[in-house]
């Protein structure tokens, strides 16, 4: 037996060799990365004294009396959100006026002052408390720019109060699965009562190695997000729509040459599409208001975005390897007013209905190349399906493939959902995808920059019983974690 072993052995060794997996093509993305991806879709909400003056951006003279929900509920704001199919939420914890929605021992200008609980209310723990609930995601946006404080512009500023302040929401509050750290950097302001504008340099002021370095060692399962990244990048509009083709991969540029790139301090509009062979993995997200504004306005009540313009959002976001952050807005009762939730119901549901059932479930599978000749199959366990880092591979040279789908009866669909092992890098750059219509193959869909999540739109509804998925244009060999096709609910 030992020796028939030891006979056996270079020939185990040479299957597994051609069985080895790929190799990562440029950069990966890391653990917190991955659980970012996973995450997808999650809401920042923003409330505070500006939901009471009916401002987007307080001076930071606002008096804290102000602040007096009449039944604020975190479960309502944070359930508002699940009910959408949104997985985590992102308070601001302190925009730019200063106020802090949890009492910090860095400012006198926090909740404390406020009637809400006499002043002994904590809207961040009721948040904490809420998301554990309800098994939703966390995250914190502080704003670095505080137009309240009297240090800000200071060294001091950064060291005694931002730093101070991150450290708190850190050690309170989590775990968080994001620290959002705005752009919105320097200008007029209440700053302890000196009332003049305050210029701070971008690239230097809040020395953001140091400070990500915090959040590095107390929530090293958070992303940290910020113009310049480092882990999530700004993608260079308000509207949530990334590049139609839209890579994971950047690298950051300032806008004067030779500068290095802050926060808040790069060529933001090259945040859209991202860069292919960009250095770092810095996937974008899409922040976009449910609102016209951030925070509650009345007058705004008949503009909050509707079910359908939620679903292009997402298709455009998502569906481009991008998360949504969606903007909710609760109102000065401290919930989220009944249109919103409404319109959050719908979104969730029809989205929840839309991918219910992948059509190419079951289907027979024959594709032009697999990796070391291994058997193809359909479902979670195996080769395509809803696992994100289950996949399909070529051999290391074969760079294009074909794979047939026959579904044994013809499906429905106007969805194509396309998914890479990411943990391997982004690879596909190009494909097309044909379906079998009057006895021949006629082309349906082309898409580029496949990455985390892929979606297409088809201008209508195809029945087909076979479909066929062509990659195209790979720099190396491909590695496909899942082909879905669905039907849109309407
Ligand atoms: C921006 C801020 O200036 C807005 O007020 C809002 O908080 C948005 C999400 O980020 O940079």
């Amino acid at each position: 037996m030992k020796y028939l072993l030891l006979f056996l052995l270079p020939f185990i060794a040479l299957c597994t060799t051609a069985q080895q997996a790929p190799k990562p093509y440029g950069p990966v993305p890391t653990k917190a990365q991955l659980g970012w991806h996973e995450t997808e879709m999650y809401c920042l909400i923003h409330w505070g004294p500006d939901t009471y003056t009916d401002k987007e951006w307080g001076y930071g003279d606002e008096d804290p009396q102000l602040v007096n929900p009449t039944r604020f509920s975190a479960l309502q704001i944070v359930g508002a959100a699940k009910a959408g199919g949104f997985k985590g939420v992102i308070v601001v914890a302190k925009h730019h006026d200063g106020f802090c929605l949890w009492p910090t021992k860095t400012t006198e200008h926090n909740i404390s002052k406020s009637p809400y609980k006499k002043g002994k209310g904590d809207i961040l723990k009721v948040y904490r408390d809420a998301c554990n609930k309800l098994g939703m995601k966390m995250g914190v946006y502080c704003s670095p720019w505080d137009r309240n404080s009297t240090l800000y512009g200071k060294p001091e500023y950064v060291t005694k109060v931002y730093r101070e302040q991150l450290k708190e929401l850190y050690t309170n509050y989590g775990p968080l699965f994001i620290s959002w750290h705005d752009g919105a950097n320097g200008g007029d302001g209440y700053y302890g009562g000196a009332r003049e504008v305050r210029k701070i340099d971008r690239s230097n002021y809040y020395g953001w190695d140091e400070t990500w370095g915090i959040t590095r060692k107390m929530q090293p399962v958070a992303v940290l997000f910020g113009d310049v990244g480092p882990d999530v990048r700004w993608v260079g509009n308000e509207r949530g729509i990334a590049g139609e083709t839209s890579w994971a991969t950047y690298t950051p540029h300032a806008p004067e040459p030779g500068k290095r790139p802050g926060n808040g301090y790069v060529k933001d509009y090259e945040g859209t599409e991202g860069h292919r062979n960009g250095q770092f993995w810095m996937p974008a997200e899409c922040d976009v208001a449910l609102r016209p504004g951030w925070f509650y306005h009345k007058r705004q009540n008949d503009s909050v975005k509707t079910p359908d313009q939620l679903m292009d959002l997402y298709f455009k976001s998502v569906g481009r390897g991008a998360d949504l952050d969606l903007g909710l807005a609760p109102n000065r009762d401290g919930v989220v007013s009944k249109q919103d939730v409404a319109t959050l119901e719908t979104f969730g549901q029809r989205l929840a209905e839309t991918f219910k059932v992948n059509r190419a479930n079951g289907a027979t599978l024959t594709a032009s190349n697999t990796r070391g000749n291994n058997k193809l199959k359909f479902g979670a366990a195996n080769l395509l399906g809803n696992d994100r880092y289950s996949y399909w591979a070529t051999d290391d040279k074969v760079t294009t493939a074909n794979l047939v789908f026959d579904m044994h009866k013809p499906q429905s669909f106007d969805v194509i959902r396309l998914r890479e092992n990411i943990k391997l890098g982004q690879r596909i750059e190009e494909i097309a995808v044909d379906a079998w219509l009057k006895g021949k193959w006629n082309q349906i869909a082309a898409a580029t920059s496949i990455g985390p999540n892929r979606l297409i739109k088809l201008p209508e509804v195809v029945r087909a019983q076979k479909v066929r998925l062509r990659i195209t244009k790979s720099p190396v060999c491909i590695a496909l974690s899942d082909f879905g096709l669905y039907q849109l609910s309407r």
